[in-house]
């Protein structure tokens, strides 16, 4: 008998290559997707099955974390063996101008979950992982953050994020349950949402090299955070559900990188060398150079005539700070220590921050000459700028 799987939030980064791991290991996946005006499943439409297609292996169901009927329903017809609680509002600054709904689905929604499995007598049946994070540590009280150190969240996203991590533990204690929080340090991928740092400025560093774009603005450049890859975090996932007994794990890389050091990195990878000048909101990003032959293998030769031609004209300045950016409150540095990951799970990850980088700058690149190629084929493409 296949094992079932439930994935709230399986049309975002995560759910995504979970639902995709899970069905190459032969569960049975569902997974919860939100109503929208658009289809919001561009992520796991290589996985998608017709509805009409007999003896699917991976179906979908419409809910929402904020209706609590909804997911109690779910889960009943489901009866899953392994729930992984996914779904958020995940963007931290978002959460700034969201801040009720936030806690409703970020925070009651956690607990919506405990108890339709409370409810529904699947406590012996259902093993819930909960997506822990580590905007738990906020203003961090420790460096590095391990499962000990206290929490102190800056922002409603993680404050929400502190109640469902206490309710996971509280209903775990409560009622026996195996429920586990996985408090995750930053993940990224080629499938990272659009606004979060990493993938904006892995957009914005392609465009820029392809002529499509002359600058970008970000927020507080000295922030420092431990990022990892995507697809080493879900497998953290899965390993923390296979255990006997219920936990709390960090996973994180232990390595811990400016905001400014993963621009000159994503830079670096197609052979531009770039500089800072400037301080505060003055900072500014500039090309001192390029690499003829990294930007030729990586980008192309065809474009750097355009870029080059751009610098000579001292025109160079190609990022540049805008405070609308910036947080009410910051969580200034993040680093996780993940030894008991690795002694207990065997989690080893298999991406440090350049792979990471490699394959975030190679799948941007890719996609952006694809809009190219539409332009110049008389088609329109879209803008997407925040
Ligand atoms: P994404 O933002 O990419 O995906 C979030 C998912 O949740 C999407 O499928 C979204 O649907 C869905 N969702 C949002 N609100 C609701 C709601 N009210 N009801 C049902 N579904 C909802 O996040 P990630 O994949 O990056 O992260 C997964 C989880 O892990 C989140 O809980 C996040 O907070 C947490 N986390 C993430 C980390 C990271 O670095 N990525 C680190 C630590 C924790 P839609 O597609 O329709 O928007
Ligand atoms: P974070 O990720 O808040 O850590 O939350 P994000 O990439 O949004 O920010 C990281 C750091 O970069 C700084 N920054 C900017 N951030 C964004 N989004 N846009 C900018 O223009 C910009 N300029 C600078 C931020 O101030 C911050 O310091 C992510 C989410 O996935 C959460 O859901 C998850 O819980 C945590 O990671 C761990």
């Amino acid at each position: 008998m296949s094992k079932v799987a439930l994935i709230t939030g399986v049309t975002g980064q995560d759910g995504a290559y979970l639902a995709e791991y899970l069905l190459k290991k032969g569960y049975i996946v569902h997974g919860i997707k939100r109503r929208a005006s658009l289809f919001n499943t561009d992520r796991i439409d290589h996985i998608y099955q017709d509805p009409h297609v007999e003896n699917r292996n991976f179906i979908l169901h419409y809910g929402d974390l904020t209706d609590s009927m909804n997911l109690t329903r779910i889960i009943q017809e489901v009866q899953p063996d392994e729930i992984y609680n996914l779904a958020a509002m995940s963007h931290v600054k978002v959460s700034f101008d969201t801040p009720e709904y936030t806690g409703n689905s970020d925070g009651l929604g956690t607990l919506r979950i405990l108890e339709a499995v409370r409810l529904l007598g699947l406590i012996e049946k259902s093993k819930i992982y909960q997506a822990s994070t580590s905007e738990l540590y906020g203003l961090a009280q420790e460096v590095p953050q391990t499962e000990k150190t206290p929490f102190y969240p800056r922002s409603p996203y993680g404050v929400a994020k502190l109640y469902a991590y206490w309710i996971t533990v509280n209903y775990r204690e409560a009622y026996g349950m195996h429920a586990s929080n996985g408090i995750l340090f930053n993940h990224e991928s080629p499938i990272r949402g659009e606004t979060f740092v990493t993938r904006k400025i892995t957009r914005a560093v392609s465009r820029i090299a392809l002529g499509m774009q002359d600058r970008f603005y970000l927020g507080n450049l000295s922030a420092q955070r431990d990022w990892g890859h995507a697809k080493d975090y879900i497998r953290a996932m899965y390993l923390i559900l296979q255990q006997d007994e219920p936990d709390d794990y960090v996973i994180a890389t232990g390595i811990t990188t400016t905001i400014r050091e993963m621009v000159e990195k994503s830079c670096r990878e197609i052979g531009l060398h770039v500089g800072f000048k400037g301080k505060g909101e003055e900072e500014k990003g500039m090309i001192i150079d390029i690499d003829g032959n990294i930007f030729g293998k990586q980008v192309g030769d065809e474009f750097i005539g355009l870029l080059k031609k751009r610098i000579e004209k001292d025109k160079n300045i190609f990022l540049e700070v805008d405070p609308k950016y910036f947080r009410p409150t910051e969580v200034d540095l993040l680093i996780g220590d993940a030894t008991k990951a690795r002694e207990k799970l065997g989690w080893i990850p298999e991406y440090d921050l350049d792979g990471l980088i490699t394959d975030m700058m190679a799948s941007d690149i890719l996609l952006m000459k694809k809009d190219i190629y539409l332009r110049n084929g008389g088609h329109k493409t879209l803008n997407y700028f925040e």
